[in-house]
């Protein structure tokens, strides 16, 4: 959690100073995706929305990796053809960023079903924010994942915001998001998305449920967006100003902190200490990165690379369009 938030705020002050075009923060949100990665095995397959990079930082994938896209430069792993935070490795589990909300229930309640179907133990875990639920592809995922008792763990992040509108919209006449799940015979779970160990708890649970073949499970977590949707927004435009602070379930990392220092495995010194370390690795892994290009610095992926790993045998239309464009 701690560093995802410093990397968050280092990546958020590089948009401000132009080193990118974009970003998107994960402020109070860190435990859902931290937590989560931890009930993972290797080999299972998440579908996540550009508010989980958590679950690469807490799975290993290198910092430096996720910089280079950011700021597209020359070692940006997909070569400048995603949007600066829309991440992807298989080998993290990591399924590509979609940009279209909602697919990610679909995607992986499909994927969920070809590993039943293989006789695999593979579980997919889906990701969708609460203003996606309003999406057809929600019901849509949640009736092939019922009727099909998918090995899926279906995760709802409800942040109380999909970018101005406000949860209550997309909720309808439900009680919870949670409820949904009840309609279609689908055990679901609503938890404090600010608890780590609430997180942990329950996605644990889920993860073992669907590895059994038990089916299916649809979980709320009830978290707060303590920033703006991304760089291009401004929150102070349309939700109170002091909304935030009065957020009743508090500040992840503050709550694990204090948990644990009640119980004697943390302190205080080691906190500092802890926050000191993360900088330090973070800066260390901006400097590389920086060193290779940010935006604008002028080493970018070639556009013709653009023409790459589409076809395994280029079409003559593409040839055409690549030697127009010079490459
Ligand atoms: C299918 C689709 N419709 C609209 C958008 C534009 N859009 C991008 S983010 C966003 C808000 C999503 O809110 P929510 O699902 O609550 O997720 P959050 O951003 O709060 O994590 C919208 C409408 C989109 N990306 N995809």
């Amino acid at each position: 959690m701690m560093l995802l938030r410093t990397f968050d705020a280092r990546m958020l002050t590089a948009q401000r100073q132009g080193k990118t075009s974009f970003y998107m923060q994960h402020l109070g949100e860190e435990a859902i995706s931290t937590a989560f990665r931890s009930a993972l095995l290797p080999g299972d397959m998440n579908f996540p929305t550009y508010r989980q990079a958590g679950l690469l930082i807490a799975g290993d994938y290198p910092l430096v990796d996720m910089m280079n896209q950011i700021f597209s430069n020359d070692e940006d792993p997909l070569r400048g053809r995603q949007l600066p935070i829309m991440y992807s490795s298989k080998a993290h589990g990591f399924f590509s960023i979609s940009g279209n909300l909602g697919t990610q229930f679909v995607q992986a309640v499909g994927w969920a079903m070809a590993s039943a179907i293989s006789g695999d133990t593979k579980i997919a875990s889906g990701w969708i924010g609460e203003g996606s639920t309003a999406e057809s592809d929600f019901h849509a995922a949640l009736v092939f994942a019922s009727t099909y008792k998918a090995p899926v763990v279906l995760n709802i992040v409800n942040n109380q915001w999909a970018i101005s509108t406000f949860q209550g919209i997309a909720k309808g006449g439900s009680g919870t998001f949670a409820a949904r799940g009840h309609g279609f015979g689908i055990p679901a779970l609503r938890v404090d998305g600010n608890d780590y160990l609430a997180v942990h708890a329950v996605a644990k649970w889920a993860a073992e449920r669907a590895r059994r073949n038990l089916g299916p499970t649809l979980i709320e977590y009830v978290t707060y967006r303590g920033g703006g949707h991304s760089t291009s927004d401004d929150p102070s435009a349309y939700r109170p100003k002091l909304e935030g602070e009065a957020w009743p379930l508090g500040d992840p990392v503050l709550r694990l902190k204090t948990h644990l220092i009640k119980r004697g495995l943390w302190s205080e010194e080691r906190h500092k200490q802890s926050e000191a370390e993360i900088l330090d690795e973070v800066v260390a892994a901006q400097k590389e990165a920086e060193a290779i290009g940010t935006l604008n610095s002028g080493n970018a992926p070639s556009p013709r690379d653009m023409f790459e790993d589409v076809y395994a045998e280029m079409p003559p239309h593409l040839v055409r369009q690549r030697q127009e464009a010079g490459y």
